[in-house]
């Protein structure tokens, strides 16, 4: 079958500079790996591929300690290898937290040595990507003292692709990389997507969309009629499904499966999925069984119920708690858990306020086995959103955060947006759970179970992701959950390190405009203030989002002659009541509300002035422009790296500049008018909308 050729994204392993290569030839070239596990053959390989590319010589693989040479490199358990268990403390290293490892620079028996070390073998894949990628970026490594642990249990990508008709709901890159049709034979570019994942120590993958059946509302759309995940549990899809888990396992990556709340009717034939059922309980116990026979290191469901029309407990008057523990049971005795999404609204007035009224009532009746999946805002991953109320309010639950990798509302994967300012903003930001500091990063941290799941980005085309700089929301995502505590700047420079080479010039502008992108896609996308979702809805179920359409949200924006924005304070929908103090009072007067979310929790006059003097409407003219403006600049600074990257990606990510700055005019000038006929003020620059 032939495969299409894809991009090596921030594993190209691009040849060292001169100056750094022999230090690093002297240190590396000699490796000692131990045996065993499938994870050591993954090492094996990573390392030869990876020197090779950047020193220029495959590594020479001893099976012993090589004698003849005055340094070497040791990977293995810390009781395999004498050069290891000589030299660092073993109890410190079996405590690591599953993934951490040590990387040291010792003395054993004369030879200096560099051990790598883990308690667990996905840790020495971790450990092997992690000294790849300080050779990658010319760190020194004459005098290591690395101790590396996931501040996040569980880092899981979830793919929102259509198994077997390979569409991707909201995927911007193609088709969907798996094809169940042609499993369980495995494709070369799972093998890639899996280096990709452990290089930045996620160690989860949904491979199917959480739509995982047609929503009980029929509809005409295609690609809503290609949402078959339901069909993953039967029999002859899990062996499918265990192919595709024996390639994830060679890089310390489980696999997770998306299932239909109904399955135990549209599988099993059963009358019911009433949770309190008894036949229901053991189809599901029966179920997971089975897939244990089959993927013994399977790692859990993912559930969308009683969301958009997906089905659900509340089919049977049962609550969130109920219809989740049926599943958290069956997994009693098994190593896997059920993430369970919080993504739950209805045709409420105030969608913000639903998610919280839905699960905060049963905080602590969920099963251990269970995590509630919490996406980051109340609305829906828009450019900008204040912070889920549900991450102060459920101290006795299990807490997964989800954000969006995926670029659905920042520019479909044409725009160049990068996500991790945003996800830096999301995990800094204080809950005052308790009535203390209590970042969303400290509340996932404190939990057994829990984790940070992001909505996969990755398709079939050569980029794998739409628009070359997009990758680095991919690298970012990983890192983050991998290390909240690391700045935006450094994940965003590491990535361009690695993935345009050491030209400090071509590192600093592709970092910089990774870093102005955000601002820029919430300017032109809203005008800022904390206004969101005026986007193209129109009747095609998916293929939208794309274009501007306010005039389709009116509950979201709230814009009226009189004013603009929704009061969600005690006077209004009383959402910023779900907060805990002090951000309830914080958010309540406009006043202390920050700018940038002020019309996210108010309902202002258009003349209303903001601290500066200026009003909102002139604030919302002059951010739109910003927006657009910023998108040129970015632009031109791309270009002017013509000849310092590579002609193939330079003329990729130019094109897409061009519709990038066309789409953010596009958005400035339609918001302008919108707000200008809505208003009937003037913008007092007299910029004018050109359409
Ligand atoms: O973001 C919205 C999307 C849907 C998605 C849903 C969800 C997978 O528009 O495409 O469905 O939310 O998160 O479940």
């Amino acid at each position: 079958m032939f495969e299409t050729t894809y991009d090596d994204c921030w594993l190209r392993y691009d040849r060292v500079d001169d100056a750094l290569r022999p230090g690093y030839r002297r240190r590396l070239t000699h490796a000692y790996v131990s045996e065993g596990a499938p994870e050591l053959g993954a090492v094996r390989a990573e390392l030869r591929r990876g020197l090779e590319g950047l020193l220029g010589r495959e590594p020479h693989l001893w099976q012993h300690p090589p004698r003849s040479v005055d340094s070497f490199l040791a990977i293995g358990h810390p009781e395999e290898m004498r050069p290891i268990s000589e030299t660092i403390d073993v109890d410190e290293a079996w405590n690591l937290a599953d993934g951490g490892f040590l990387i040291r620079t010792v003395e054993w028996e004369g030879q200096e040595c560099t051990v790598l070390t883990a308690s667990s073998d996905r840790g020495l894949v971790y450990g092997t990507f992690h000294l790849l990628r300080l050779v990658a970026t010319g760190e020194p490594i004459d005098d290591l003292d690395v101790r590396e642990e996931p501040a996040n249990e569980n880092r899981i990508v979830n793919h929102w692709d259509n198994p077997f008709r390979r569409s991707v709901e909201r995927g911007y890159a193609g088709q969907s990389i798996f094809d169940w049709e042609r499993l369980p034979d495995v494709r070369e570019r799972y093998f890639d997507y899996a280096r990709l994942l452990a290089s930045v120590g996620i160690d989860g993958v949904v491979p199917n969309n959480v739509n995982t059946g047609i929503p009980s509302r029929p509809t005409e759309n295609d690609a809503v009629a290609d949402r078959a995940g339901w069909q993953l549990l039967a029999r002859e899809n899990l062996e499918k499904l265990e192919a595709l888990a024996s390639v994830f396992r060679r890089y310390g990556i489980r696999i997770y499966l998306s299932v239909n709340y109904a399955a135990p009717i549209r599988l099993g034939g059963l009358e019911t999925a009433d949770p309190l059922d008894p036949g229901v309980r053991q189809w599901w116990k029966d179920k997971v069984d089975e897939i244990y026979e089959i993927v013994p290191d399977f790692g859990g469901f993912l559930v969308k119920a009683d969301s958009e029309g997906q089905p659900g407990p509340y089919d049977y008057d049962r609550s969130h708690a109920e219809g989740a523990n049926v599943l958290g049971e069956a997994f009693e005795g098994h190593d896997g858990r059920v993430w369970w999404r919080a993504f739950v609204y209805s045709e409420h007035d105030d969608r913000a306020v639903q998610a919280y009224e839905a699960f905060s009532h049963i905080d602590g009746e969920f099963h251990d086995n269970v995590t509630v999946q919490i996406k980051n805002g109340p609305i829906d991953f828009q450019p900008r959103e204040p912070i889920s109320t549900l991450f102060g309010a459920m101290p006795e639950t299990s807490l997964g955060c989800e954000l969006q990798l995926t670029g659905e509302y920042t520019g479909q994967g044409v725009h160049t947006a990068s996500h991790v300012p945003m996800w830096k903003e999301i995990l800094e930001f204080d809950t005052h759970g308790d009535g203390e500091e209590r970042t969303v990063k400290d509340v996932l941290a404190d939990v057994e179970g829990q984790g940070i799941a992001g909505v996969g980005v990755v398709g079939e085309d050569e980029s794998w992701t739409g628009n070359h700089l997009l990758q680095s929301n991919l690298y970012g995502f990983g890192r983050l959950c991998w290390d909240p505590d690391l700045s935006s700047e450094e994940i965003t420079r590491e990535w361009a390190r690695q993935t345009f080479g050491g030209d400090e010039q071509v590192v600093e502008t592709v970092t910089d405009i990774l870093l102005d992108s955000w601002h820029a896609c919430i300017d032109y996308h809203t005008g800022g203030l904390g206004l969101m979702h005026m986007m193209y809805n129109g009747e095609e179920a998916l293929e939208n989002h794309y274009d501007p359409a306010p005039w389709e949200w009116p509950e979201y924006h709230g814009a009226t002659a009189e004013g603009i924005g929704v009061d969600r304070t005690s006077s209004g929908s009383g959402y910023a009541a779900q907060y805990r103090d002090p951000l309830t009072e914080l958010y309540d007067d406009p006043e202390s509300c920050p700018e940038e979310l002020l019309l996210f929790f108010h309902h202002l006059p258009w003349e209303y002035e903001l601290t500066d003097g200026t009003t909102v409407i002139q604030r919302l003219y002059d951010n739109l422009h910003a927006g657009a403006a910023t998108v040129d600049d970015l632009r031109e600074r791309w270009l002017d790296l013509e000849g310092s990257v590579d002609e193939r990606r330079h003329r990729h990510v130019t094109a897409r500049f061009d519709e990038h700055a066309l789409q953010a005019k596009r958005w400035r000038d339609t918001l302008c008018t919108y707000f200008y006929e809505k208003s009937g003020v003037p913008d007092e620059r007299g910029r004018v909308p050109t359409e």
